[in-house]
């Protein structure tokens, strides 16, 4: 199998300037007529790709070809003696019922509907499906309108009628040219809601949700978030919604989170639905964060998109980074930045020191599914916001519109983007480009030296970037810190950004009052690892007195880290300071303003977070000390948390950054109450008194972490009060698949002959298994190798039905160098066994031998 390589791309031989499609609708034989309007741009051959596709006819120029005139394989179509210019017919047909991948055309749960990034289009139609190809999409939809109401596509509504065969025909056009990874039909019938949204430029805009029948009023959150957004994104960055209509559609067979397929948005109903009964804090956040990601994909994707896939990032990372000052601007900005950082510590981190490493813009790919990672996605977004640092946020405004106007309706490049932001402020920004092609996770060490009798202070900084599995080399890179010197004296405190542009580099301050404690990277400023060798009281310090909450974090994750580490080193149990009593007692008795930073701050870090400190990792060490630790803190604080719980009183549940925290920090306390000797009682009166999902939730993850004797009958009642709520039912699967006892693998393999579950549904598999590979560490990583070979079982099994998914789920599998020799062997042999399937997908394909030794 050959991979693809960024150094190969040529440009396309044809364009296509016109792409009407006739889909006539079947659940086994879906008849798609493609009429492709072509244009020669350079000499080559007419090559369409095309998969999985029935051909029935070929026409050029209104003659049908004959059998020798073009020819087929199992993933394209040439056409021999194209011309230079021709109109292109191609009659495919289709089974988007026996369609359970998720990609191109399929059926599922009586809705027809598309998923085309990345390469989706090809299974519709033969087509040039590579997004530098960019035409006006015209789709016209044929159905039985009785089972179908709703008939969707791209674009503005051009007409509608009745065939004479009774059947219906709709027709969509879109003017905005488009490649075809964005091309979205939907049909089915939905719950409809609408409403309209007026734009900075006048434009009146038909808002619409789609969604199963019977959840109308659970779209209304996303139907405020969509308009928050497109509000913003007017204010923030001046850039206006520019058709008459934006559609959004839910449904439940989705492979991730949503598609900005232009004006025709199609979701997975876990991010759209939403009420006061049905969801917690965490899917409101997430429902309107991702509205807004997709909404603002509009300009940054589909008005100014991708060359070629390499570039993802250029789409995603700067998507990412919008949605995230979205998000802090609707919200805390500190808690956003605090959960950004997690996802890049542990996720990010972890991808590049795996066998998948890679840069934001990768260099070679066999199936570009696999490149949707953290990587691209959450490193491209930290690159996006290290340009901003360095730019400032007016720089990097004047950036960005001098990006979108440049490169309006057209396929770029990240050079381009990065070229336009130099170009608009005149800052130098060719080192920084190291960035997209440099994989890996640059380490700084610092060293601080202060001279008392001139009040001079200088900053050693030294930066390496270790090897990863793709390269061996690494260059120094651009790393924007933020730092803050914090004064015993009361002196005011000072922030500085320093520039590290070279391998060792010295910063010098003159004229300090007295000897500076430095906080470091605040805000995290670069997604690099930093290391200092403060104590315990310098970090205590840092995280009681800094004066970005972030910094205090990040502190205590410090503080955590070595405290832990010493543990490790000495197969002791860690000692806590007193200093650290003290602190978590004056954060309970007089909690921050802002009470969901002060949760944060009476957090252990968990599992991965520390896991990525070690090479080996150290599993039942760790596992027990988060344990062990946890009950001494319960003890140690039982008043302190007691009176916290108690002084928190819960008001009618509403959705606000206030209410959050409040929550967050009452059930923080819940979970060291937990393990108490009144815990099985509290936890229970939790569960019973609680009128919102948080609650709930909470109290279910407390009772089956502290092993109370009532978690399997607060379980039960759980389930069989939500038996009817699909997303709901995803929550209580989740919490089963996280007990950490042995027990679990019996109530998993219940759950898999649940009536909820089904192998087919993307969702209900992450559920169960998604969260036992990632919710229990206990379980997954057990020395006897049950849990890794449940979930190679279960790849395996998924993969025949729907390699995206399989894919995405072997991931905790591949990084076997990361555990001991134990661990290792089962891995490897597990790997193997994968290796060895005879009908393995591209997608495992390339992780599993990309993987093995
Ligand atoms: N641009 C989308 C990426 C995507 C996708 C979405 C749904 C199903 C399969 C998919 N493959 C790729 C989502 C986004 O980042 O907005
Ligand atoms: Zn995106």
């Amino acid at each position: 199998r050959q991979p693809k390589r960024l150094a190969d791309y040529q440009a396309p031989i044809f364009s296509i300037t016109h792409t009407d499609l006739v889909f006539e609708l079947d659940a086994t034989a879906t008849r798609v007529t493609a009429t492709l309007t072509f244009k020669r741009q350079q000499p080559g051959r007419l090559l369409l790709e095309g998969q999985q596709l029935k051909l029935e006819r070929v026409r050029l120029n209104d003659r049908v070809l004959t059998a020798a005139e073009f020819a087929q394989t199992a993933e394209s179509l040439e056409i021999f003696a194209p011309g230079d210019t021709g109109v292109l017919e191609i009659v495919t047909l289709l089974n988007p019922e026996q369609n359970t991948a998720l990609e191109g055309l399929y059926l599922a749960e009586g809705v027809y509907c598309t998923q085309c990034e990345a390469e989706g289009f090809r299974r519709i139609t033969y087509y040039p499906d590579r997004p530098d190809v960019l035409a006006v999409f015209t789709t016209t939809i044929i159905a039985n309108r009785n089972e179908l109401p709703f008939l969707l596509s791209n674009g503005n509504k051009v007409r509608e009628s009745r065939l004479p065969d009774g059947r219906t025909e709709v027709v969509w056009h879109d003017p905005y040219p488009k490649p075809s990874y964005l091309f979205a039909l939907v049909a089915g019938d939905f719950d409809h809601l609408h409403d309209t949204y007026v734009t900075s430029t006048g434009r009146e805009v038909l808002l619409e949700f789609f969604v199963q029948k019977g959840a109308l009023a659970r779209s209304h959150f996303a139907m405020a978030a969509l308009k928050r957004a497109m509000r913003w994104d007017e204010q923030r960055f001046g850039l206006a919604y520019d058709l008459d209509r934006y559609m959004v559609v839910a449904v439940d067979f989705f492979n991730m989170g949503a598609m900005e397929n232009k004006g025709l948005n199609v979701f997975n109903s876990k991010f759209v639905l939403a009420d006061d009964t049905s969801a917690t804090d965490t899917d409101y956040f997430n429902i309107e964060s991702i509205i807004g990601h997709e909404y603002f994909h509009n300009w940054t994707g589909n008005r100014v998109t991708c060359r070629d896939w390499f570039q993802l990032s250029l789409k995603e990372g700067l998507t990412v980074f919008r949605d995230q000052e979205f998000s802090a601007d609707m919200g805390s900005p500190t808690l956003n930045r605090i959960d950004a950082v997690k996802v890049i510590r542990t996720a990010q981190f972890a991808e590049d020191a795996s066998p998948m490493a890679h840069p934001i813009r990768p260099e070679q790919v066999l199936e570009m599914n696999n490149f949707y990672t953290v990587t691209v996605y959450d490193k491209g977004a930290e690159v996006i916001r290290m340009l901003q640092t360095l730019l400032g946020k007016a720089g990097f405004n004047a950036g960005l519109a001098c990006y979108l106007q440049r490169h309006d309706g057209q396929a770029v490049t990240c050079d381009d983007f990065v070229q336009a932001m130099q170009d608009a402020t005149g800052y130098d920004l060719q080192a920084f480009r190291r960035w997209y092609s440099q994989s890996g996770t640059p380490e700084l060490s610092v060293k601080e030296q202060f001279d008392a009798a001139t009040g001079k202070l200088t900053l050693t900084l030294a930066q390496q970037t270790p090897a990863t599995a793709d390269q061996q080399e690494k260059l120094p890179l651009v790393i924007p810190v933020k730092i803050e010197l914090l004064f015993h004296d009361g002196s005011a405190a000072q922030q500085h950004l320093l520039i590290l542009d070279s391998s060792v580099q010295q910063f010098q301050f003159d004229n300090l009052p007295q000897a500076p404690l430095v906080v470091w990277l605040e805000d995290f400023s670069a997604p690099v690892k930093l290391s200092t060798d403060y104590d315990v009281e310098q970090l205590l310090a840092i995280a009681s007195r800094a004066s970005n909450g972030f910094a205090r974090w990040d502190a205590m994750q410090q503080f955590w880290h070595k405290i832990i580490k010493d543990a490790v080193q000495q197969s002791a149990l860690p000692v806590l300071p007193e200093a650290l009593l003290t602190a978590f007692r004056q954060w309970l008795i007089t909690p921050l303003a802002d009470l969901a930073l002060t949760a944060e701050l009476l957090t252990l870090p968990d599992f991965d977070t520390l896991a990525a400190h070690y090479a080996p990792i150290p599993v039942d060490a760790l596992l027990n000390i988060l344990q062990e630790t946890t009950q001494l803190l319960s003890k140690a604080l039982l008043p302190e948390l007691l009176g916290c719980y108690q002084q928190l009183t819960t008001p009618a549940y509403h959705y606000s950054e206030a209410d959050v925290g409040l929550r967050a920090l009452k059930n923080r306390c819940l979970h060291y109450l937990a393990f108490t000797a009144e815990g099985a009682k509290r936890v229970t009166a939790h569960y019973q008194a609680a009128n919102n999902m948080t609650d709930i939730l909470a109290a279910l993850h407390a009772a089956q972490h502290a092993n109370i004797a009532q978690a399997g009958e607060l379980m039960a009642d759980f389930a069989k009060r939500n038996e009817a709520n699909v997303h709901v039912m995803d929550k209580y699967f989740n919490v089963v698949a996280a007990n950490p006892r042995d027990s679990v693998f019996d109530a998993l393999e219940k759950l898999t002959a649940h009536p909820v579950f089904s192998w087919k549904n993307p969702n209900r598999v992450r559920a169960v298994y998604g969260a036992f590979s990632q919710r229990n560490a206990p379980q997954f990583h057990r020395k006897d190798g049950k849990g890794y070979a449940l979930l190679a079982e279960v790849v395996t099994k998924v993969d025949a039905i729907n390699p995206q998914l399989a894919a995405r789920l072997i991931t905790p599998l591949l990084s076997w160098q990361r555990y001991d020799d134990g661990r290792q062997q089962q891995l490897i042999m597990l790997l193997r066994e994968l290796a060895s399937l005879p009908m393995l997908s591209d997608d495992l394909y390339e992780k599993v031998h990309k993987s093995l030794p």
